[in-house]
């Protein structure tokens, strides 16, 4: 069973580079004589998609058309929210053929327990965030975002996710990996092989031993600046590039 795990590529439209090169690399996928594989997608692909959006529908048309190409040869796509793209369930879902989990998915592969999240619920203390998150999430917002002119919507958000651009941080410095790795082996400790989470746009692959039962964090780190993903074959995981 081979999967592949890709997060964070926060495409801004049809001209970003980072959708063209995201576009190739799928097709590069549906061109090889290969057997439908699963990709989990781990959120904030989009830099902002809400619900209904007929603009988003246009701008991210490339990406969306060869995922559901994908889906149709028979790969499994399943999309895990993050906080720039969320309520994407039945509208993203159907136009792209993908299943979409809002929180976190588990999975199976080659008998080994694989938990997924975007990551950006994980850090419990970060009061702030989950105050700003409950705003967001909520049905008025939905009902806005499907109603008001797309255009509209567009703009507004464009500007909201701006202002929560991440920082970029030192490998070590990043503040949320000590609270991630904590997580990891939370769930280690419950029964999981693999924690996987993105969010952090840091890339690395981690083995961990959690009251003598060992496991994995992995992070596929960020589309948008290094083109990284993992791949799992053979009862491997590994972090890979994107060269063209
Ligand atoms: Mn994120």
């Amino acid at each position: 069973m081979k999967s592949i795990f890709i997060a964070d590529a926060h495409l801004t439209g049809r001209d970003d580079p980072n959708q063209v090169q995201l576009v190739e690399f799928l097709e590069s996928l549906a061109r090889e004589d290969r057997e439908p594989e699963s990709i989990f997608i781990l959120g904030d692909l989009f830099e902002f998609w809400i619900g209904e959006n007929l603009v988003g529908l246009y701008e991210y048309g490339p990406v969306t058309d060869i995922l559901r190409q994908l889906n149709q040869r028979g790969w499994r796509i399943t999309y895990l929210e993050g906080n720039h793209d969320f309520f994407l369930d039945p509208f993203l879902a159907r136009v792209a053929g993908i299943r979409i989990c809002p929180h976190s998915a588990e999975a199976e592969l080659d008998g080994k327990k694989f938990f997924l999240a975007h990551g950006d619920t994980v850090n419990r203390s970060d009061l702030g965030y989950r105050v700003l998150r409950f705003l967001l999430h909520n049905r008025f917002v939905l009902l806005l975002a499907n109603n008001l002119p797309p255009g509209m919507v567009w703009k507004i958000s464009f500007h909201l996710a701006g202002l929560s651009r991440r920082h970029q941080y030192l490998p070590d410095q990043n503040p949320l990996r000590p609270v991630f790795l904590n997580f990891a082996r939370e769930k280690i400790r419950d029964g999981f092989d693999y924690v996987i989470l993105a969010h952090s746009h840091q890339a690395e692959i981690l083995a961990l031993t959690e009251n003598q039962k060992s496991g994995f964090y992995a992070n596929p780190g960020d589309w948008m600046g290094s083109r990284s993903y993992l791949a799992w074959d053979s009862g491997e995981l590994k972090l890979r590039s994107y060269k063209k």
